[in-house]
């Protein structure tokens, strides 16, 4: 009889979440947490950042938390560094940490360009690039994207998120190109529509929410623990032989015309 509950097991792995004091990363962390993670929370205000961890503990899991921007460079540099002396080697990385600004392309200002391709596709390539070297070094790791249904598609006024987002998914599959030889299984999920802090603004207009109920063939919007089962299988052992695949969790959108 296969062991299948310990195949999904993290127990005594280190596991780091960019962007996980609200939102998906933080829903992304309990998940990580319950199945034994020791989770390493990540956001630029400390403390925003203090107070998930505070919760992570209070209700047992194993937490703490380093603040830094992940688009700045030494900022990374030194909380990678400092994470894996005094926590251990980060075993799994979720590039969580997005942002999103929507306007119309032709309106677009220089400084909405380069803050959402700073983030969200730069910053993650400069966290995997700094944490990868290590995995490397110990010819094991998990990385994981948190991509979208905007890697595949666009919507009116998600242009530079959709660029971002776009670009993660080739990104993602070039490191798993060149980093499975090394045991580093490399993939992404890209959530459809789920309310958080990026989307309530969306949920709360009717007229959108009466076209995503249709866009949607589930007829809903997803339940952020409802990410949790497609992170397990890439962040586990479940996952071993997974490598540069995006696993969709958007309730059949991807599936419709
Ligand atoms: C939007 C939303 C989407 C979602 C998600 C969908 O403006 O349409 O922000 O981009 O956040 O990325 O996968
Ligand atoms: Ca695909």
């Amino acid at each position: 009889m296969m062991d299948v509950h310990s195949l999904f097991r993290l127990d005594g792995r280190v596991a780091l979440v960019t962007g996980s004091s609200q939102g998906l990363g933080k829903m992304l962390s309990r998940g990580l947490a319950s199945a034994g993670a020791r989770v390493v929370l990540n956001g630029r205000d400390p403390k925003k950042l203090e107070r998930a961890v505070e919760e992570f503990l209070s209700e047992g899991y194993d937490a703490c938390g380093y603040a830094f921007d992940i688009t700045k460079r030494h900022e990374i540099d030194t909380a990678v560094e400092r994470i894996e002396s005094e926590i251990g080697p980060i075993d799994i990385l979720v590039n969580n940490a997005g942002i999103q600004r929507r306007a119309p392309l032709h309106e677009v200002t220089d400084e909405i360009w380069d803050e959402v391709l700073a983030t969200n596709l730069t910053g993650a390539f400069l966290v995997t690039r700094k944490v990868a070297r290590g995995m490397i070094q110990r010819q094991r790791g998990k990385v994981i994207f948190i991509c979208s249904l905007m890697s595949e598609l666009g919507r009116p006024t998600t242009g530079p998120y959709a660029a971002a987002k776009g670009g993660v998914r080739m990104l993602m599959g070039s490191m798993c190109v060149e980093w499975a030889q090394y045991n580093i299984q490399v993939n992404g999920i890209g959530p459809g529509y789920f309310i958080t802090e990026m989307t309530k603004s969306l949920a709360e207009d009717p007229s959108f929410n009466d076209w995503l109920i249709n866009r949607t063939p589930a007829r809903r919007w997803g339940d952020p623990k409802e990410l949790v089962g497609a992170l397990l299988l890439l962040a586990s052992d479940a996952g071993n032989f997974i490598n540069g695949q995006i696993i969709y969790v958007d309730g059949g959108i991807l599936a419709a015309l």
